[in-house]
This record gives C-alpha cells, sequence and structure tokens, in this order.
C-alpha cells in the first residue's frame, strides 16, 4: 500500500513479555507517541478505549481496523473494519490466519511470536477452539517451537522460598476429615506459597502458621471443591474466630484467609486445631490425626 507501519504499546511490555522478546531475540521497536500524519490505526487485542491510554484520542481524527478476540468489544462498532471473533482464544491465531489467507509468510520470528501468544492467552490448548488448532498447526511449520516452549518457562520460586516449602513439608502435620487431608504446619515466611504448595501436593487444606518475636501470621488455603463438601469457609469459621482469640485481625475469602495476632506458636496451633476440630465436629465430621 505504500505506507509506513509503525507499532505502539500504550502501556509498554509487560515483564514477561519482555523476557520472552529477550529469551526469543525478538527485537520490538516501538514508537511512545501517534505520529501527527496517522491515518489508519490497527488495534489488535484491544477492546475498549480505556485499553489504549495516550492513543485513544487517537480514534477521532484517524480511521481504525479492529482485529480482536475479546468477549466484548466496543470498538469493532465504529470501525473501519473489525475482523472480531470472540470465538478465538487469542488475537495471535487471528493473526495467522489472517496471514494464511492473504497468502502470505510470517517471517519465523513473527511465526515464533504468534505461537507464543497462541500459547500464552490459550493456556496452552486449555480454552483452544478450531482457529487455534488450525493456526497452531500452520504456525508449527514455520516456528522454532522447542524454543518457543523453553521460552516461555516460568522462574519457578526462589532459593529461601523454596527452603520454606521444603522444611514446612518435613514438619507438617496430616489430619482427615471424612476423606479430605488438611495439612498444617509452621514456617518463618512464605506463609501463602507454602499454604499453595501444600495443596499442590495433594492437601484439601493448608494451614500454614509463622510467628515472629511474638507475632503470629496464619494462613489458609483450601480447594473449592474441599469447602464445598464441608460446607466451610476458611474466611469466615476460621480465620475470623481464631483472630479474635489470639487477639488479632482475621478474615479473607473462603477458600484463601489469614488471620493474624499474638503469641506462642505452638499454642496458637493448638488453639487452630481445636478451632477446626470444634468446628468440623458441629457438622458431623471427625478430624482425625494421621500418623
Ligand atoms: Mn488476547
Amino acid at each position: 500500500m505504500g505506507g509506513k507501519a509503525y507499532c505502539i504499546l500504550p502501556e509498554g511490555l509487560s515483564q514477561a513479555s519482555k523476557t520472552l522478546a529477550k529469551r526469543l531475540e525478538l527485537r520490538v521497536e516501538c514508537l511512545s507517541e501517534v505520529l501527527e500524519d496517522t491515518d489508519l490505526l490497527v488495534l489488535v487485542d484491544t477492546a475498549s478505549p480505556s485499553q489504549l491510554g495516550f492513543t485513544a484520542g487517537f480514534l477521532e481524527k484517524a480511521k481504525y481496523i479492529v482485529i480482536d478476540h475479546h468477549a466484548q468489544n466496543s470498538l469493532a462498532e465504529n470501525a473501519l473494519l473489525a475482523i472480531y471473533y470472540p470465538q478465538a482464544s487469542s488475537a495471535s491465531e487471528i493473526v495467522a490466519l489472517l496471514y494464511a489467507s492473504l497468502n502470505m509468510k510470517p517471517s519465523s520470528s513473527t511465526c515464533n511470536a504468534l505461537m507464543a501468544g497462541i500459547l500464552h492467552d490459550s493456556r496452552r490448548f486449555l480454552i483452544a477452539g478450531p482457529m487455534t488448532f488450525k493456526a497452531a498447526s500452520m504456525l508449527y511449520e514455520c516456528c522454532d517451537y522447542r524454543s518457543v516452549i523453553e521460552a516461555m518457562r516460568t522462574q519457578g520460586p526462589d532459593y529461601s522460598e523454596r527452603v520454606a516449602r521444603l522444611k514446612a513439608a518435613s514438619r507438617l502435620q496430616l489430619y482427615r476429615a471424612d476423606s479430605l487431608l488438611v495439612a498444617v504446619t509452621h514456617v518463618s515466611a512464605y506463609e501463602s506459597s507454602v499454604a499453595r504448595s501444600l495443596l499442590e501436593l495433594g492437601a484439601d487444606m493448608a494451614i500454614v502458621a509463622s510467628e515472629n518475636k511474638g507475632e503470629l501470621r496464619v494462613v489458609g488455603r483450601a480447594r473449592d471443591e474441599a469447602l464445598r463438601s464441608l460446607k466451610l469457609s476458611l474466611g469466615r469459621d476460621i480465620m475470623a474466630p481464631l483472630a479474635s482469640m489470639l487477639g488479632g485481625t482475621g478474615g479473607g475469602h473462603d477458600a484463601a484467609a489469614a488471620a493474624t495476632g499474638r503469641g506462642d506458636l505452638d499454642k496458637a496451633l493448638s488453639i487452630l486445631l481445636k478451632l477446626l476440630e470444634n468446628t468440623l465436629h458441629k457438622k458431623g465430621i471427625k478430624l482425625r490425626k494421621l500418623d
């Protein structure tokens, strides 16, 4: 068409995208402003003007094309052209299929970027449709799939967090409530991360306490299914009353909650267990220790 195209990222690259671009050696050159003589904007993966930041003002001045997959899109209506497929799991698959329908071949780095976009937005094909697989099979031919997967690996927890998780696992006490497993342990930091890791290990509910110079913190996490079958809310039934017994504050959601207080760690854990036992007892469920 003889025009010049520039890329603009109104909010910049996210940290995850920066890491990905670096690992895949993608050059991301973007303008930090919209050029005054811009006559066409192509809005990709954008559902509303609020996502456009400083570029939103140009919607009045310039024509625009929308390429998007969000369930709702308030920009498509006034677009010059809307390539809008809410059934697509990613904008990347729409772009990949556009290349195909225009008989154009994306460069290898574009293929890598589009494959990464599809993998990310579809949550590795967890939410995928026919367009996703069609685009992915096409991109597979031109991308370096191994490198894309390698570049997308997320950084695990750091050294001290892993130490906390493993120590917590080594000193945990296991209880059984009906067919559910309740893990109780203590650490000196990373309570929430430890609680999550215990659910990953197989606990239905994890309670992690810490004590620092008499300051107590107790964190609870549970699987939704477990709470449903116990008809229990960690925030309301456990952490709120626990906090008032420990002289602190507490509460939270059904599946993720915490309490603070003052006192001794062992005493706090025994108060907690008594509370859990009584709460379950009222529902006709016995809490038994597993050896
Ligand atoms: Mn998207």
